[in-house]
């Protein structure tokens, strides 16, 4: 296993668009692993191929408390969505910065498992927010943009300014 990098708002690579996973094979499984090896270290509770440079559609996911109830999800689709919450986020892209985002309060999902067999889930509470996160991701969004205009902008200079300072 390996512990991949994960990168960093505002990288224009966050910005691409993941393609579906035609088979899963040996080698999906082998970045699923990477993945959820980086997502515990980080620590987070999910993780997108995305945030590791890999543009398919692949999410890692783990909201238990005891870190031993991993959910996998390849090529997902929210298949209904219903009520509405507002719940604070955070992103392991975007290290330092919560923000309140709007998102549907319960979705039913369907994607593939590591083993490449077709799922269903009802999700709500955190498990929702965070599915939709991730899958947001896969879309080429970072939670930011969710945010108004002019905090995008004070976001991005603060970013860029801690990022010269660690250079
Ligand atoms: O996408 C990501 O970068 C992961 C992100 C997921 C997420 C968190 C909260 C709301 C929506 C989506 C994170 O894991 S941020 C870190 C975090 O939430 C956390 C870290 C340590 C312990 C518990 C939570
Ligand atoms: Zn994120």
């Amino acid at each position: 296993m390996a512990i991949l990098k994960i990168l960093q708002y505002p990288d224009e690579r966050l910005h691409t668009v993941a393609k579906p996973v035609s088979t899963v094979t040996a080698a999906t499984r082998k970045l699923i692993n990477d993945m959820a090896e980086t997502m515990y270290a980080a620590p987070g509770i999910g993780l997108a191929a995305t945030q590791v440079d890999v543009h398919e559609e692949i999410i890692v996911m783990d909201i238990s408390e005891t870190h031993d109830q991993l959910q996998i999800f390849i090529n997902p689709k929210i298949l209904e969505r219903n009520g509405e919450t507002e719940c604070e986020e955070g992103c392991l892209s975007v290290p330092g910065v919560y923000e309140k985002v709007r998102r549907a309060e319960h979705i039913i999902v369907q994607a593939l498992n590591e083993r490449g067999e077709p799922f269903t889930l009802e999700a709500g509470g955190l498990l929702a927010v965070c599915i939709q996160h991730e899958m947001d991701h896969l879309k080429g969004k970072v939670f930011v943009e969710y945010l108004s205009l002019l905090k995008q902008s004070r976001l991005k200079s603060k970013i860029k300014k801690r990022q010269r300072e660690t250079m």
